[in-house]
């Protein structure tokens, strides 16, 4: 009669879920009755996340003043909804009795939040609002070149082709004060309500939830950053030296100094994230050089983003995936709209939670946005596999670093011969063993030039999130960062008014940057482990597994884990290894850290 009673109860209350999001949480029950709350509870946020997707999708892919509402009201409800079931998991987290998997659940009811919004009335509404019109602000922002005003995307290509300085700079600072700048003051409030939403469920702060989401203690997780980037510290200053020089070859002192910082508008890219770009200002003299520019080969051979798109899924099909469903092709964003104002930035999404696929995309026939491509069916793959899963929570990746190295290690085995296989390059230009030097500072450029920066836009978070760094000191503190961390500098002094960090998707957006430094050093240790398993013997950066299924198969035995295991048991699954780890990506560049070692001799690298 007594577990009849507590049933009805439960059954009461989940209905009125979230209108109860006020309401103290449930009394603890006993273990039978929590399942029963937890089974539900997990089946609501199934349908929460379907829901709220699809009023994501319309809004970014239609960015209206209405569409706008909708979502700041759709995602207040889903952040309240997260935040009284992480509230109840607490609650029922006491309850003895109840299994490891159940336990595993309720520590992610707990952690799976991005954004704690308080439980005050009208805080989520407030939050939702004011993060809706900056993803806006970022969504329809605009630069100027020659004074003509610019949009993201384009803009974006632009910082990789132009090779001006003047222009360069004018578009940095454009994008930079006309975009960041405007969401200071709500990106101050948000951060207060999130703090509070967090304190709430017993966090610290923010941060300190963010990182509690690694099946380990948040410490040690900040430790293993910090650790991992002691290991590729020492290859990034290689770099950093060789490419400073190389510039200032090309511009002369009065634009690069020899010594000191590198000026962020000269590395091809708007936030001095991946350098590929100038990879032909930078390349060996002569014959290291490898001769080839993939954005050359594709517009060459009359590639579409379309046909890209279908390059990329044929990578995945001849490892043994199923094709992406016909809905995918009817319902994806490739390219740009003409008529209506959308948000550019890649993404991914599964909206059903089972196959209704999608990639959302401004696509350019050019080598950044293949490589972008293949990351995001990375995740659309990654997704499709881990559906089958019985929990909601448990459709997420090993760890939010898994899931975005899974396109990069495909991307890895973009090599010239695996060009030649799909017919995108002639034999005949395969750049001989002499070039291998040219094809690894190509990747060098792209893969570690960004370690530095995915490491510092979540230290910068964190840093605003403990109170460390307050709303007066934002932009000082992002500039002394990017400095310390990146050796770079803005092409000209920022004033204090200025809000930097808003001229990243990621910063309105309320995306976990850590993810990305975490996919860098993954995506080389999933890739040697395909390699090994593929039998390669030649040098790694010569290895791809294209058409391999012995490497498909294992592969899809990790990604179909989702996260129903702690990330070292996927992690093992696929490389034999515990640990994430700079090891493997020091080894991949282990030939290039030599030669720039070589070139760089005499100079004083560093900054
Ligand atoms: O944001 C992305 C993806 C979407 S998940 C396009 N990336 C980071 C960025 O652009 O800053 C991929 C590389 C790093
Ligand atoms: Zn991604």
């Amino acid at each position: 009669m007594k577990s009849l009673v507590s049933l009805a109860a439960l059954a009461a209350s989940l209905v009125a879920m979230p209108a109860l999001a006020h309401q103290p949480p449930l009394p603890e029950q006993d273990a039978a009755s929590a399942e029963i709350w937890i089974k539900a509870a997990d089946q609501r946020y199934f349908d929460e996340t379907v829901r709220a997707g699809r009023v994501q999708w319309v809004y970014e892919t239609n960015i209206t003043d209405d569409t706008e509402a909708l979502v700041a009201a759709s995602n207040a409800q889903q952040n309240t909804f997260m935040v009284w079931t992480a509230t109840g998991a607490a609650r029922m987290a006491k309850v003895p009795g109840l299994s490891a998997e159940n336990q595993r659940k309720l520590v992610m009811m707990r952690t799976q939040i991005t954004s704690p919004v308080p439980t005050t009335p009208g805080a989520a509404e407030e939050f939702g609002t004011r993060q809706a019109r900056i993803q806006g602000l970022y969504g329809k922002g605009h630069g100027t070149l020659r004074g003509q005003p610019i949009n993201g995307s384009d803009i974006e290509a632009a910082m990789g082709t132009n090779r001006n300085p003047e222009e360069l700079k004018e578009m940095w600072l454009s994008w930079h004060d006309s975009v960041g700048k405007p969401m200071k003051a709500d990106y101050a409030r948000m951060v207060e309500l999130s703090n509070e939403g967090a304190r709430e469920l017993g966090f610290a702060d923010t941060g300190a939830l963010w990182r509690s989401n690694y099946d380990m203690d948040p410490a040690a997780f900040a430790a293993l950053t910090e650790k991992i980037w002691n290991e590729v510290k020492p290859l990034y200053v290689q770099l950093h030296c060789y490419t400073r020089a190389k510039l200032n070859e090309k511009y002369g002192d009065a634009v690069q100094k020899k010594t000191g910082a590198i000026r962020a508008d000269l590395l091809g890219n708007m936030w001095g994230q991946a350098w590929g770009n100038i990879y032909d200002v930078v390349a060996p003299k002569g014959a290291g050089d490898i001769g080839y520019d993939i954005g050359d080969l594709l517009t060459a051979k009359g590639y579409d983003p379309v046909k890209m798109v279908r390059t990329g899924e044929g990578f995945y099909s001849s490892l043994g995936f199923a094709p992406l469903p016909e809905t995918f092709w009817a319902r994806s964003q490739i390219t740009k709209p003409r008529d209506r104002e959308v948000v550019c930035h890649a993404s991914a999404w599964d909206i059903d939670n089972k196959d209704d696929l999608r990639i959302k995309m401004c696509t350019k026939v050019n080598s950044d946005d293949f490589v972008t491509i293949h990351h995001e069916l990375g995740h659309n793959y990654y997704q499709r596999a881990y559906s089958q899963q019985p929990s909601r929570y448990y459709m997420e990746g090993a760890n939010d670093g898994f899931h975005e190295a899974i396109g990069d290690t495909m991307a890895l085995s973009i090599t010239p011969e695996y060009l030649v296989q799909i017919g995108l390059m002639g034999r005949d230009k395969v750049p001989s063993a002499d070039k291998d030097t040219g094809l690894l500072l190509r990747q060098a450029l792209d893969k570690m030039a960004a370690m530095p920066w995915t490491l510092l836009v979540d230290r910068w978070r964190w840093g605003v999130f403990d109170g460390s760094i307050k709303p007066e000191n934002y932009e000082a503190a992002w500039n002394q960062m990017r400095l310390k961390y990146q050796g770079l500098v803005p092409p000209a002094e920022r004033g204090a008014d200025a809000f930097d960090p808003g001229a990243k998707f990621h910063i309105p957006a309320v995306v976990p940057y850590t993810r990305y430094f975490l996919a860098r050093v993954l995506q080389f240790q999933f890739y040697e482990a395909a390699c090994k398993e593929a039998g390669w013997q030649g040098p790694l950066h010569r290895c791809s597994f294209y058409g391999n299924k012995a490497v498909g198969a294992k592969l899809n035995a990790m990604l179909s884990m989702g996260a129903s295991k702690p990330w070292p048991d996927a992690l093992e699954a696929f490389t034999g290894s515990r640990e994430m780890s700079g090891k493997a990506m020091i080894r991949y560049f282990a030939p290039l850290q030599k030669w720039l070692e070589a070139q760089n001799k005499g100079q004083a690298c560093g900054w």
